[in-house]
């Protein structure tokens, strides 16, 4: 029975019933005994796993197809009337074509099976941030995952009220899970996102990428306000004051790790915190006292498990303790735990690897194959985090000090720097580039442009959205968030990482907000702001970060930043420009000026 009286839902809920024929339909209301029931049945089923009830408990495992593992961006489309409004970074196809392409695919593909029904709210329910869906599902998986993930249940019909049509409409269908079947697809102008053919993560919790970032990236657009793939963090210093920060790095690039570090330990003695707001996206707004607030519209993490252990994010792993689903990660047999390269240095021998076949994962490991999928995750409720914020269910959201952009670089690109303004900001957000990650299907370690780390997620054009950025910086005048830029992965010349990280990017952290608070001077270079030799906290680690390295990490060189620079005028030439990309005048302003700095 429909769990509200919105004619709206209830039309298009019928429609997809019609549309796809389930055997069953399951209005999801989000109560425990619901969930209960759905997870004592995919258990039955084979389709998820119950670990450890003592160790993990209300832990789940699922596996997916191994042709199943990740997002997949070349199937994923964005379809606007006009080709021009997806622009140069999406695939596009004509509405109605798709439509007429997809329909058959859906026209009863839930026969036998159940249809979930799920709203949900991304944000706090009553946020005026906040942002209603429904998902329809044949998938037990997405319903569990959708419950952590967003703010699921009764309670997002309430907000969503009786009458109004501004909810976003998500068809999902699991199908055959055929890979040559298989198709991610956005309507920004219906408000609208069908997937099929997937089981995994971003692909079919559609609140998230879909949602959450395509749809609503457009919305943002169109009303005034900013969707990213952006973490939120708070610093607590120790006079007690909060200063927010938000940043963008792409998939598997560290913004789950930055979220929840923890301090070295003088910076703990001094009394610094860190609280975690959000690890993946932020919806960001003018507020009415002028500044940038932003919300995290999820209410989990849904986080890479490879390279997560106690040392590196104890934040994240503690998280997982409880109610967490795993997906493609290894299996303890002994006792029924979980195991992912870079937990420890001890893989079960008894173990189920990520594919289903029971191993020695010792031997397995040694002979170089890999018992988690590099892609494996967790989803984790936030509220299990222990570092996360007082402030994660603040309607208002927080407010934002500064704005970090990074990205996976080897060379060229120092440990940090700060732009001379919010336009050169914009600029080298649009300049963001990163060796890919096992995120997306394709090749690993390629360096590609990804721009503001959306790449994958803008669902509109690209050079609109650069000058909606701008708008943006206009709009907020003196009250925008500072920009900067990171990189945690400048290595030396035999491959090795020239910067600790993980609870070290604290160091960094602190000469950002010492840069908002006009507290600290810096060097102003062909790039932008770089900190002042000494100025970058090395205290507790002088043995591993000398000066010299820390020159290395600092350094602009002028030869690579030449090369840099005409790369980014072929980029904006010939990927963004000659394909339908408009791009701001104001860009090509700053790339005029940093190639003249260079050539000083
Ligand atoms: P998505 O959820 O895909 O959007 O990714 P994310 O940006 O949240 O990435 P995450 O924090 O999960 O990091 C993924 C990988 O980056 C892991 O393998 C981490 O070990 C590695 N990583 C994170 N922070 C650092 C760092 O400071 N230094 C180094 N060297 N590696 C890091
Ligand atoms: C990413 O790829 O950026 C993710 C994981 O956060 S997924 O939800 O699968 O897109
Ligand atoms: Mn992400």
């Amino acid at each position: 029975m429909s769990l509200t009286q919105n004619p709206n839902v209830n039309k298009w809920v019928d429609e997809m019933i019609a549309l796809t024929k389930p055997e069953k339909v399951v209005w999801i209301d989000g109560s425990e005994e619901q969930l209960a029931a759905l997870k004592a049945e995919a258990i039955a089923t084979g389709e998820m796993i119950e670990l450890n009830q003592e160790k993990l408990p209300g832990c789940l495992y699922h596996r997916t197809q191994p042709n199943d593992v990740a997002r997949v961006e070349d199937r994923t489309f964005i379809c606007t009337k006009k080709k021009e409004d997806a622009g140069p970074t999406n695939n596009w196809m004509d509405p109605q074509e798709m439509y007429a392409k997809l329909t058959p695919m859906y026209d009863g593909v839930m026969k036998g099976r159940t249809m979930y029904v799920i709203p949900y709210s991304m944000g706090p329910i009553g946020s005026p941030l906040a942002k209603v869906g429904v998902e329809v599902t044949d998938s037990i998986y997405v319903v569990l995952n959708m419950d952590i993930m967003t703010r699921m249940g009764k309670a997002a019909f309430e907000n969503l009220g009786d009458t109004s049509d501004d909810f976003v409409r998500c068809l999902h269908s699991k199908a055959d899970v055929d890979p040559e079947g298989r198709y991610i697809v956005q309507f920004p102008e219906d408000n609208a996102i069908w997937s099929i053919n997937s089981a995994y993560g971003g692909n079919v919790l559609l609140g998230k990428k879909c949602f959450a970032l395509r749809i609503a990236s457009y919305q943002g657009k169109n009303e005034g306000w900013m969707a990213e793939h952006m973490l939120i963090l708070g610093v607590k210093k120790p006079n007690g004051e909060v200063k927010y920060i938000t940043a963008a790095f792409p998939s598997a690039c560290g913004k789950t790790n930055l979220a929840m570090l923890i301090p070295p330990e003088g910076y703990k003695k001094d009394g610094y915190e860190v609280f975690t707001v959000g690890d993946d996206i932020a919806w960001m707004k003018q507020g009415e006292d002028g500044r940038l607030y932003a919300i995290n519209p999820e209410n989990g993490f849904f986080g890479v498990a490879p390279g997560t252990n106690a040392k590196s994010n104890y934040n994240a792993l503690a998280s997982t303790m409880k109610n967490t689903i795993f997906t493609n990660v290894a299996i303890n047999n002994d006792d029924m735990t979980v195991w992912w390269e870079g937990l420890d240095k001890n893989p079960p021998e008894n173990a189920t690897e990520w594919k289903g076949a029971k191993v020695n994962g010792k031997e397995f490991t040694a002979s170089g194959e890999k018992l988690a999928h590099p892609n494996s995750r967790f989803t984790a409720p936030a509220i299990n985090c222990p570092c996360i914020s007082p402030e994660f269910n603040n309607p208002a959201g927080v407010p934002i000090s500064a704005i970090i952009f990074g990205g996976r670089r080897a060379s060229t690109t120092p440990l940090v720097y700060q732009s001379f303004d919010w336009t050169h900001g914009t600029y080298i957000g649009s300049a963001v580039s990163s060796e890919t990650t096992a995120a997306a299907t394709g090749a690993v370690g390629v360096l590609r442009h990804d721009p503001m780390a959306m790449k994958p997620f803008i669902g509109y054009n690209v050079g609109d959205y650069w000058q909606h950025w701008l708008d943006m910086g206009a709009k907020l005048g003196e009250n925008a968030p500072k920009i900067f830029n990171v990189n945690w992965f400048k290595k030396d010349e035999d491959g090795n990482f020239l910067w600790p990280g993980f609870g070290d990017n604290m160091r960094v952290l602190d000469w950002i907000i010492k840069r908002c608070e006009d507290e600290v001077d810096a060097d102003e270079t062909a790039i932008g702001y770089i900190p002042k030799k000494g100025d970058i906290n090395v205290e507790g680690i002088e043995d591993e970060v000398t000066p010299e390295i820390m020159d290395k990490l600092l350094d602009v060189d002028k030869d690579l930043w030449t090369k840099e620079i005409a790369e980014m005028r072929r980029y904006y030439n010939d990927d963004i420009a000659a394909n339908g990309g408009k791009i701001p005048a104001e860009l090509y302003e700053v790339l005029d000026k940093i190639e003249a700095n260079l050539a000083k």
